[in-house]
């Protein structure tokens, strides 16, 4: 399947993992370009020569692009934009902010800038400054997020701008990746169906929690510090709603959960951690490699878009 993000991106399908933190780490990116999508590492709060290691290991794993998610709101996010220069990285996707102070560097080094925004007024913007593509980013995504659908912001930002969009939140098969492109998008991005890919290193605790969750198992804390982030509901999310609920301050909030998502990616603590997941996590039945997963969601979108 052609579209301007396969042909932009050189890959074979128009599928994009997500620069989740702690997950996207290069076994995984790797194996998602293998695949023929697009891998991406997620520098997230790392310090950049992690990032450069990270790097240099998906590339001795796969010949195909590899992409980097720079998490914007990470003070250390101008080093990773270097290391990614350095590196001969083409392919950014950016996370949590705007994007635009490192767009000149990126542009000059041919780099291709992809924007993940939850709003048409933040696309536009990010087209004016030079965007090759946009990730349109629904509420129905793990992590930080919006507040618009996915089904109500893709369609807008399709509208809105001329450059591609890749559809974001809320997709985790053939019917979810079908459904994207009645709406226009040109690609997906998809974050929890890859936590639980055979090549993703996240603890098996974790993985089963995505496994088992139902429909309405997510719920998003944080809504009073302006970050909110869905996650699987736990002991963890109950506990920060209450203080929330409570008038409890930024420090108080962050100190509970500082480490928490490391703590259910390597520990597999699913108690005390941030079990950070998509509403989607109901769909998601079992764990397969990434060429089984996509293999199956591009066979399955095929019959349906005929
Ligand atoms: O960035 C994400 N998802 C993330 S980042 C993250 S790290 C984190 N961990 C704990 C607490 C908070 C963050 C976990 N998940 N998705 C992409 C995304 N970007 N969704 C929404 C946005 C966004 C938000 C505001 C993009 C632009 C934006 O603009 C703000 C501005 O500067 O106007």
């Amino acid at each position: 399947m052609k579209t301007r993000i396969t042909e932009l991106l050189g890959i074979d399908y128009p599928i994009i993992q997500g620069g989740m933190a702690w997950v996207a780490e290069h076994h995984l990116a790797a194996a998602v370009s293998e695949a023929g999508g697009l891998g991406i590492i997620g520098a997230a709060s790392a310090p950049a020569e992690i990032v450069r290691e990270e790097i240099r290991k998906a590339k001795e794993l796969t010949d195909k692009p590899i992409g980097v998610n720079i998490m914007l709101m990470n003070p250390n996010a101008p080093e990773v934009a270097r290391v990614v220069l350095e590196e001969g990285i083409k392919v950014v996707t950016t996370g949590a902010g705007n994007p635009a102070r490192f767009m000149k560097d990126f542009k000059e080094a041919g780099v291709k800038v992809i924007p993940v925004v939850a709003s048409v007024a933040m696309a536009k913007m990010m087209e004016r400054c030079g965007a090759d593509a946009v990730v349109a980013e629904g509420t129905e995504s793990g992590g930080h997020i919006g507040s618009a659908t996915t089904m109500c912001l893709v369609p807008q930002v399709v509208d809105g701008v001329q450059i591609p969009v890749i559809a974001a939140g809320g997709i985790g098969d053939g019917r979810g990746f079908a459904a994207a492109f009645m709406l226009g998008a040109e690609a997906v991005q998809m974050g929890t169906r890859f936590v639980v890919a055979k090549e993703s290193i996240v603890h098996k605790n974790y993985k089963e929690k995505i496994i088992k969750a139902k429909d309405i198992d997510s719920e998003v804390t944080g809504m009073s510090t302006g970050h909110p982030v869905r996650q699987i509901r736990n002991q963890m999310s109950r506990e920060y709603l209450r203080l929330e609920k409570e008038g409890a301050g930024l420090e108080e909030l962050e100190h509970l959960t500082l480490g928490s998502l490391r703590k259910a990616v390597m520990d597999g603590d699913v108690v005390n951690g941030t079990l950070m997941a998509g509403q989607i996590a109901g769909l998601v039945k079992k764990e397969q490699t990434c060429k089984e997963m996509m293999d199956e969601i591009m066979q399955e979108a095929a019959l349906l878009l005929g």
